[in-house]
């Protein structure tokens, strides 16, 4: 691909269909050579940032997305709590921070975020994680432009609401809400001021054109993302989608290549998914462009590799925590 062609769709910041395909389709070192062009002109090099999750009120969501082990709809054994004490949410915080995090991400498995004392409680909780001298994201579900307000007076960073996948695909995966749902509370946080962090899973059985309209539409929003995070289906067991296909590990470095190439100032998170991953395959992904990663024991209710597996795999490459 001429690089006229890709200056000339990045300043007009309206990608086609054709455009996005014929990058996600390019040769795979073509591809991983030209994310990491983009890469060093646009981000510091060798650095990744740590990202901590919380998950600050378990289980027990009316949604039914497909592949949430946090649905009320589906059989699964996962601990189930009602919103954390300031404290406890202090604490694993304080932990992360300990160990090179430098944004403290707290998700809820509600539809929407509450009214009243409980909405109150997380302003609280973001003005402690920013105490804190972290970067404070939340992911509680749909915000009204109020909410997204208050959460921006409170300090609030970033807010991650994922599109998942395409706009046609989506209804397959989640009936209990609609794809304009999803970009009208994206609109409300980006109004408010508040970066947005927004990607997609790979494995949900999703075809490559769901894939790279999924791309399009996170690269054509505008502002883009502040940061991408780009999950593979941790398959749990009891949710529809335990049985799924292993994705093409390849498929995982284009989808971040393709996410580099179109978001360049965007952080494009390796998300969940990683404990699956040999060291090799992580290492492609950040050759392709990935330069965050969600770091701790537990994503939200499964595992993740611990802090000193990423310690020993940063060593290795000469990475450093950003
Ligand atoms: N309830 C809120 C929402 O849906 O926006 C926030 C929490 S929800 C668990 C956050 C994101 O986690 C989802 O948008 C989805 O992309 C991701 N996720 C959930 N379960 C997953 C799984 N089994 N594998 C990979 N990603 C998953
Ligand atoms: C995102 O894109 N991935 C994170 C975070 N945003 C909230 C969540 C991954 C959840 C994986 C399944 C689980 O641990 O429950
Ligand atoms: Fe609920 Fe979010 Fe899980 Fe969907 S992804 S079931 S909204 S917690």
């Amino acid at each position: 691909m001429q690089k006229t062609i890709l200056d000339e769709n990045i300043k007009n910041k309206k990608f086609t269909k054709e455009f996005v395909s014929e990058i996600y389709n390019l040769p795979l070192l073509d591809l991983v050579y030209k994310a990491q062009t983009v890469h060093r002109e646009y981000q510091p090099l060798n650095k990744v940032q740590l990202c901590t999750l919380g998950n600050i009120k378990s289980g027990n969501c009316p949604e039914d997305c497909k592949y949430c082990p946090q649905s009320s709809r589906y059989n699964t054994e996962i601990e189930k709590y009602k919103l954390m004490p300031k404290e406890d949410v202090i604490k694993e915080a304080t932990l992360a921070k300990e160990n090179g995090s430098t944004r403290f991400c707290m998700g809820a498995a509600w539809r929407n975020a509450p009214e009243n004392e409980e909405f109150n409680h997380i302003l609280e909780l973001v003005k402690e994680v920013k105490n804190l001298g972290m970067e404070a994201c939340c992911t509680l579900g749909m915000l009204t432009q109020e909410q997204a307000n208050k959460l921006k007076d409170a300090g609030l960073t970033a807010y991650n609401h994922n599109l998942d996948t395409s706009e046609e695909f989506y209804k397959e995966v989640i009936t209990t809400r609609t794809y304009k749902d999803r970009l009208e509370t994206i609109q409300y946080v980006a109004d408010a001021g508040i970066q947005v962090c927004s990607g997609g899973i790979l494995g949900l059985g999703e075809s490559v054109e769901d894939r790279i309209e999924l791309f399009r539409t996170l690269a054509n929003l505008d502002p883009q993302p502040e940061s991408v995070p780009i999950n593979v289906l941790v398959k749990v067991e009891g949710t529809p989608l335990f049985g799924n296909e292993e994705i093409d590990p390849f498929d995982m470095v284009r989808s971040i290549a393709t996410a580099r190439i179109l978001m360049p100032k965007a952080r494009v998170r390796l998300s969940a998914g990683r404990l699956q991953m040999t060291d090799e395959l992580q290492t492609l992904c950040f050759m392709g462009g990935a330069n965050s990663i969600f770091t701790g024991e537990k994503l939200l209710t499964t595992d993740n590799p611990s802090f000193n597996a990423d310690k020993k795999l940063f060593e290795k490459l000469k990475i450093e925590a950003m």
